[in-house]
This record gives structure tokens, C-alpha cells and sequence, in this order.
């Protein structure tokens, strides 16, 4: 018996010298310790003995089984580090002269716009405000004239947290607390709430060409005695020649919102079609960009300014899509892509 088993230590010890890789190694443990493997034979032939025999044959099987297996686990140590260093040797050197894939970093084509937007109205002599992304029910919805459970709600759809509080869906749940901070000026000093506050918003959109569920929007309100809607198409206009330099093609139409009357849908001619129709603008033609109104009295009023005395406008300018507009991207997801063979391409004129 033991010279049966010093054959096959011998058998195993050349073959496992010739192993060269984990495949060959794996094929050695079935063949000497797997179920029909020689080392599992021998078990089997223990029931041939007698009492005392068997207890010495068994601790020799067992000796050769954990030699086995030592053996298999050192070899596959050694193979796993050579494959190591075979990778790490495959790997080029690196090369200083070769050239840069990126020379340098550049603006996400979002922030260009938002800032080229931010230097026209600060030109005109608006404020620039900064947003909280999670805000109350109360600024989102009810200070905009948007009660619980009014149905306007749906035009919206919201992630709500756990706490009560939710992602803000527009950025006119600013509003409010812009209303707050400027109403003593306005009141006591006569100076005119002139704001705008662009950021974040967050909708559970199904995704397509022109929709996101994380896209940018810039807000701004003007607050004053007899602001009119002249008024608000002026700013309008100013905006989009400045940003576009050139003629832009705009319609403005009937638009419901609760928190402006009347309501307007301002959009522009789509620039990646020429008004063609594309999925870029559903096929339409036309792009919804910025819808904007009068400021609704229920809003002033939740904001501490009489209604009776002082007017305003407030427009929502969709700044993820006048990026798309403006740089000709056709697909709105390659804004939040992260790809930069698309966001590197872009630079402030
Ligand atoms: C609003 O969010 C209103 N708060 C805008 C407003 C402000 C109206 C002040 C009146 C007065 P709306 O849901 O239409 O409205 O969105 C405004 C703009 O944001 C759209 O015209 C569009 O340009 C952009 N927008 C809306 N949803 C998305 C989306 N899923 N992906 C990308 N842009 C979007």
C-alpha cells in the first residue's frame, strides 16, 4: 500500500513541476483529489483492511492528502503572481511625450449659459440668489398658491422625502423667501425686488431628447408699483438676444400656472431643426423654454407684499434646454452624461 502511495506522490510531484497555469493546476486537484481522484481511490480501499491497519493507512492517506493539497495551494500562489507581473509588464510604459488626451478642463456647457444668463440680468440690475435643493411643502406648493391635493400638483411629479420635505421641482419654490428678504426694501425704501435665482430641480420624468429628471432652471422675479406685462416681454427679449446674438424666433401663448394670471408659455423657434420638427422638440417645431406670467395676488400676499399696491412678474427659464439650444445638443442626456468627447467641445464666447 505504501508503495502505492509513493507512487502517486511521485506522479503528482512531476506533474505538478510542469504546471504552468491556474487551468492545468485545477485539472491536477481533480485528478488526485477529486471524487474519482487517486488519493479519494485509496480512501476506498480502506474497508479491505483489518482494525489497526486501517488507523495507520488512513493517517498516511491523510498526510498525502494535505501534502497534495499544500502543494497545489503554494503552486497556485506562484502561478497567480507570475500572471500578475506578466499584466503589469504588459502594460506600456508611460510616456511624457505622447500627447494629451485633455489639455485642460472646460466649463460644463450648463454653466456657461447660466452664467452668460446671470451677467445680462446683473447688467439690468437683477440680484443673483442661491437655493436650498430640499424645501418645504409649503414654499414648493402652498406659498405658490398650490393647496394640498390641488390637482396642479400633477404637473409635477415629485420626490418627496421622508421627513416631509421634497426635491425641489421648480425653482419659483424660491420665491417666497426671495419675496421675504427684499419686501422692507421694497416697502420702506422703494427699492424695486429685481432677483434671479437659477438651480437644480428634480422631476421623476420618463427621459427622452428634451426631458431630464435633474435639470437646471433660472428663475426671476420683478416686483415693483405698476410692473406690467410690457415689462416682462421686454426682459424677455433682452435675455434671449444678448445670450443667442441673433434673431430668435418666439412665440408667446396662453399658459396655466397657479402662481401667475395671466400665465404665458414662452417659446422659441427649435434650433436644432430649424423648426423643422425633431425629437429634440417632439417633432413640434417649437421648444417650451420659459414660461413666465404676471405674479399671482394670493403669491404676493404669502410673501408679506399687498397685492393692491405692487405688481410683478416671475418667469422660469428652462437653462438645460437653452444650453441645448444654444450649442446645438441634440440630446439633453448627453448633458448629464459625464462624457467629456461631448462636454469638452463647448467654450464661453
Ligand atoms: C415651471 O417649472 C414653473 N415653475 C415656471 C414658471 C416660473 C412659470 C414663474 C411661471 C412663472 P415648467 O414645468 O413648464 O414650469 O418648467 C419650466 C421650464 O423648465 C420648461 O419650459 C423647460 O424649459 C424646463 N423643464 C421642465 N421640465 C423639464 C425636464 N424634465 N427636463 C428639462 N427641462 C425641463
Amino acid at each position: 500500500m505504501s508503495e502505492k502511495m509513493n507512487e502517486i506522490r511521485q506522479a503528482f510531484t512531476e506533474k505538478l513541476k510542469k504546471a504552468v497555469n491556474t487551468q492545468a493546476l485545477e485539472e491536477i486537484r481533480i485528478e488526485y483529489l477529486g471524487k474519482k481522484g487517486s488519493v479519494t481511490g485509496l480512501m476506498k480501499t480502506m474497508k479491505e483492511l483489518s482494525g489497526e491497519e486501517k488507523k495507520t493507512f488512513g493517517q498516511q492517506v491523510n498526510v498525502l492528502k494535505n501534502e497534495i493539497t499544500k502543494a497545489i495551494s503554494e503552486k497556485l500562489g506562484q502561478i497567480k503572481q507570475k500572471e500578475l507581473e506578466a499584466e503589469i509588464n504588459s502594460v506600456p510604459d508611460f510616456d511624457l511625450s505622447a500627447p494629451p488626451v485633455l489639455d485642460r478642463g472646460s466649463y460644463h456647457p450648463i454653466t456657461l449659459v447660466q452664467r452668460e444668463c446671470e451677467q445680462v440680468f446683473k447688467s439690468m440690475g437683477f440680484a443673483i440668489e442661491e437655493y436650498s435643493e430640499i424645501v418645504t411643502d409649503y414654499e414648493c406648493f402652498e406659498a405658490l398658491n398650490i393647496p394640498k391635493h390641488h390637482p396642479a400638483r400633477d404637473m409635477q411629479d415629485t420626490y418627496y422625502l421622508t421627513n416631509g420635505q421634497l426635491l425641489k421641482s421648480h425653482t419659483s419654490a424660491a420665491q417666497n423667501a426671495i419675496y421675504k428678504k427684499y419686501r422692507k426694501a421694497l416697502i420702506e425704501d422703494g427699492k424695486p425686488i429685481k432677483a434671479i435665482f437659477p438651480g437644480r430641480c428634480f422631476r421623476n420624468e420618463a427621459t427622452d431628447a428634451c426631458h431630464e429628471n435633474t435639470f437646471f432652471q433660472m428663475e426671476g422675479v420683478m416686483v415693483d408699483k405698476n410692473i406690467s406685462i410690457s415689462n416682462l416681454i421686454f426682459f424677455m427679449k433682452t435675455m434671449l438676444s444678448e445670450v443667442f446674438q441673433k434673431d430668435i424666433k418666439v412665440r408667446l401663448r396662453p399658459g396655466f400656472f397657479p402662481f401667475v394670471e395671466p400665465g404665458f408659455e414662452l417659446d422659441i423657434s427649435c434650433l436644432i431643426c430649424g423648426g423643422e420638427g425633431c425629437p429634440s422638440c417632439k417633432h413640434s417645431g417649437w421648444l417650451e423654454l420659459c414660461p413666465c406670467g404676471m405674479i399671482h395676488p394670493e403669491v404676493l400676499k404669502a410673501g408679506g407684499i399687498d397685492p393692491e399696491e405692487y405688481t410683478g412678474f416671475a418667469f422660469g427659464l428652462g437653462l438645460t434646454r437653452l444650453a441645448m439650444m444654444k450649442y446645438g445638443i441634440k440630446d439633453i442626456r448627453d448633458l448629464n452624461s459625464g462624457n467629456l468627447k461631448v462636454l469638452s467641445q463647448f467654450t464661453a464666447e
